[in-house]
């Protein structure tokens, strides 16, 4: 493709793209040591609502929110039908529903796996509800993280814990209705420090390759060891037919849900370069944030997550492949390589300035965040805002 063409093409694709924000992202939230608490931060699910449509409004790729349950719990169905219609009507959609089974005493020794089948009964009914949940709002995916795991050698037994998880996890995929799918996310530890149930992409894709097509594996890329060649397991899950989605963040040491981009934008380039490669640059992928923002603020911070995440899509797409195949077809190893570097080096900048324009907003998201006064207004509106739920 010429130069030109691809940079039309790359430009269309950016378009089309869609990066849904976490509502937790948008509450205080801290360390296991401090919550630093933010003025005008959002007080109910629809202040976050309020919030999201401004980084939507601002960047023009963030139309959908996920849903924690129980942050960001209404009353009965009717209220998250209400709550759908709040967001609709705000230009924005209810992303994947999150479920929660990591913030109840009873779940000390794991959720869905536990030894004692009256608190997994609990826990799946949880789950269950959070399936309810989706139908109100029209949700297409329900996410699933489980803190399930145990910390001493013995304490357990590992091999009758996958059991109790593949039960519960073949109940809920039942409970689906045709349009939903579930998502199941593995973290290689914490908070289990021996063995975690579900810690690893080979975990997630064994148990959904059991259940069927509407189980699918989703990546945090937060949640692996040092090192982790994260792209590999995105090009094979792709080619599996078995990639859900991404929880996007960034870590230097563990799962430290900084701004995605942030601190290794070049492992971003090369996972969104898989995920073109592999034909997962479309609705069947889930592009979803999931990060708290501890020290900066929230809003911006979430625009230029969402910005971070467009920069690299867009180098991702200016890789020319026929150039790159060639290189690969006649082993030339360094011209291969400077395929990618290219990409990767070129300042796609002035090409997301004008997708911008050309969809009608500005063209610098975070300047015109700053000057819409709304973080102003939301200090002087909102009192007593709320933790986001991590150590509530
Ligand atoms: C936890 O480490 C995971 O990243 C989950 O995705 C978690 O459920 C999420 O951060 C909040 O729901
Ligand atoms: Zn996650
Ligand atoms: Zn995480």
């Amino acid at each position: 493709m010429s130069g030109v063409s691809a940079v039309s093409a790359a430009k269309a694709a950016l378009k089309t793209q869609a990066i849904e924000t976490p509502s937790w992202a948008y509450g205080n939230s801290g360390t296991r040591f401090k919550v630093f608490a933010q003025p005008g931060v959002p007080r109910t699910p629809r202040e976050k609502l309020d919030d999201a449509a401004r980084v939507h409004e601002h960047t023009g790729v963030a139309p959908t929110v996920a849903l924690h349950i129980p942050w960001d719990a209404v009353d009965g169905s009717d209220g998250y039908a209400e709550l759908a219609k709040y967001a609709e009507e705000r230009g924005l959609g209810l992303g994947a529903i999150n479920s929660n089974v990591f913030q109840d005493d009873d779940f000390k020794l794991g959720s869905v796996t536990h030894p004692d089948p009256a608190v997994r009964r609990k826990a799946l009914g949880h789950l269950l509800e959070c399936v309810d949940i989706m139908d109100a709002t029209g949700s297409r995916d329900l996410k699933l993280w489980f803190s399930d795991g145990t910390n001493y050698p013995g304490q357990d037994d590992i091999r009758a814990r996958q059991d109790r998880l593949a039960e519960a996890l073949a109940a809920v995929y039942e409970r689906l209705g045709d349009n939903q799918r579930m998502l199941l996310e593995y973290k290689f530890f914490e908070p289990a420090f021996y063995a975690t149930d579900v810690p690893d992409w080979g975990t997630a894709y064994a148990h959904c390759l059991k259940l069927g097509p509407k189980a699918q594996v989703v990546v945090d890329t937060g949640h692996h060891a040092p090192g982790t060649n994260i792209e590999f397991i995105v090009a094979l899950l792709l080619r599996e037919g078995k990639l859900g989605g991404f929880d996007f963040n960034s870590r230097f040491y563990a799962d430290d849900d900084l701004m995605v981009g942030a601190a290794d934008p070049f492992q971003l380039f090369r996972i969104m370069y898989e995920v073109i490669r592999g034909g997962g640059f479309g609705p069947d992928v889930a592009f979803m944030l999931d990060q708290c923002h501890n020290i900066e603020a929230k809003i911006p911070a979430i625009i230029r997550s969402v910005m971070n995440v467009q920069e690299a899509t867009a180098k991702a797409l200016l890789v020319d492949g026929d150039a790159l195949a060639a290189a690969q077809r006649s082993g030339d190893v360094l011209a291969a390589n400077a395929v990618l570097m290219d990409a990767y080096n070129t300042d796609v900048r002035p090409m997301l300035a004008e997708v911008r324009e050309e969809i009608g907003i500005d063209p610098d998201p975070m300047a015109a965040y700053a000057r819409s006064g709304w973080a102003q207004k939301i200090v002087d509106e909102r009192v007593g805002g709320t933790q986001a739920g991590w150590g509530a």
